[in-house]
């Protein structure tokens, strides 16, 4: 390629069009929800595959529904690789994932309108179920691309619905032909909204992501008497939600005083029957730990385990566990942070290196091949929440910094 591609930029407006447009699908009065394989998600995903067929790109479409948009090079060989998700929590914004997959066929097509040919292939995918909100884990999609999760696991995952991936999947029309893990990759460079507060407080404009932190979702299932919530002196209590309500204390709690990076959530907590003057005989909570040291973590989950069990014990309920998700930390290659770093700073934009908070598919491309990702800022470090806004501006500094690495890696 012999062009001085050093002008070239994204076309903002496009980007922006293309976000708004696929924010429409899934909307509600809660903010955007395309739960993974819902109708909502498979809507999304014939928006996102209609604009990579008219960029003329060579879709494939794999068996655990995972979507690869190749734009050819002037060499054969692996492509360069983008990309992220589409699919959202119940109530998502428009730039979690989405802007990732939008930004790479903005890059597409912005190569395409400047007669650019890299020399090696650009691929574009989307991966499924990054959120892992409806079926555990997250990240299943990308997992099962870089051979992490066998694919049967994956296809018969029972969702909060009572529903399988495979079923779902069949339903929405994505139980793709081609084999998962395909084609290998050379690179791949994530885009995404950092979903946290650092950039915009500390005024950087780029995030050079250096890694992501540990994760561990934990469901807890407990099982005690209903009883009258008038009529049963305390000390006959066997109360399953006293016992859920104080191991979700006790989550807080140990981040607390752990502090660092240690965070602990209780997201999904469910009492049967559910009645106001009914002692609950059941209660099923979830639990996320995360932290960038993987020993301060497993500690965490080793001290909330220890309680739980203590005070199901002492409560006289039955306690029992299962795992959802559980990823050690991850970091990125080197030279590709530095990559990214690099060019940002080409571009005239601040950036700043730092950790993940959040889960992405960039981390599991890193098990294959050199990784890095790309954050922009989220105003207020709003994120899973349909007040998630970054600024035009931000975009189309992340879409320029994606476009630059993304021609350095491909040339
Ligand atoms: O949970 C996460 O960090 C991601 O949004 N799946
Ligand atoms: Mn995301
Ligand atoms: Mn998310």
């Amino acid at each position: 390629m012999n062009f001085d591609t050093a002008s070239l930029r994204i076309n903002a407006t496009r980007l922006g069009d293309r976000l708004h447009e696929l924010g429409q699908i899934g909307a509600t009065a809660d903010g955007i929800c395309r739960l993974a394989l819902s109708a909502e998600d498979g809507a999304g995903r014939d928006l996102v595959l209609r604009w990579m067929r008219e960029l003329g790109l060579s879709v494939s479409i794999d068996a655990i529904g995972n979507v690869v948009g190749v734009c050819p090079g002037t060499e054969s060989g692996p492509p360069v690789m983008t990309g992220s998700h589409i699919d959202t929590v119940r109530t998502g914004g428009y730039y979690d994932g989405n802007l990732g997959v939008l930004a790479g066929l903005e890059v597409i097509q912005t190569l395409h309108e400047a007669g650019i040919q890299t020399r090696r292939s650009l691929a574009v995918a989307f991966f499924t179920n990054e959120e892992g909100a409806r079926f555990n884990p997250d990240m299943m999609g990308s997992l099962v691309y870089v051979g992490g999760m066998a694919l049967d696991a994956a296809l018969s995952t029972v969702g909060i619905d009572g529903a399988t991936v495979g079923e779902c999947l069949e339903r929405i029309g994505y139980a793709g032909q081609e084999p998962c893990g395909q084609p290998r990759v050379q690179s791949y460079v994530e885009l995404h909204v950092e979903q946290g507060p650092v950039l915009e407080a500390e005024g950087f404009h780029i995030g050079a992501v250096e890694g992501v932190q540990g994760i561990s979702w934990t469901e807890f299932s407990v099982l005690g008497v209903s009883n009258h919530a008038g009529t049963t002196p305390m000390r006959l209590r066997h109360d399953a939600g006293y016992v859920a309500c104080a191991v979700a204390h006790q989550a807080r709690q140990i981040a607390s005083e752990m502090g660092g990076n240690q965070v602990a959530t209780v997201g999904a907590v469910q009492l049967s029957p559910n009645l106001v003057n009914v002692i609950p005989y059941k209660a099923v909570l979830t639990v996320d730990l995360r932290n960038t040291d993987e020993a301060a973590l497993q500690l965490a989950e080793q001290r909330l385990h220890r309680f739980a069990r203590d005070i199901a014990s002492a409560e006289g309920v039955t306690l029992s566990s299962r795992q959802l998700a559980r990823f050690e930390p991850v970091d990125f290659d080197p030279d590709s942070i530095s990559l990214v770093e690099a060019t940002a700073k080409n571009l005239g934009l601040r950036v700043k290196r730092m950790p993940s908070g959040a889960g992405h598919d960039a981390q599991m491309l890193a098990r294959v091949c050199p990784t890095a990702m790309i954050f922009v800022p989220s105003a207020g470090g709003i994120s899973h929440n349909m007040k998630e806004f970054t600024s035009p501006a931000d975009l189309e500094a992340g879409a320029n910094v994606l476009l630059h690495t993304l021609l350095r890696l491909a040339s």
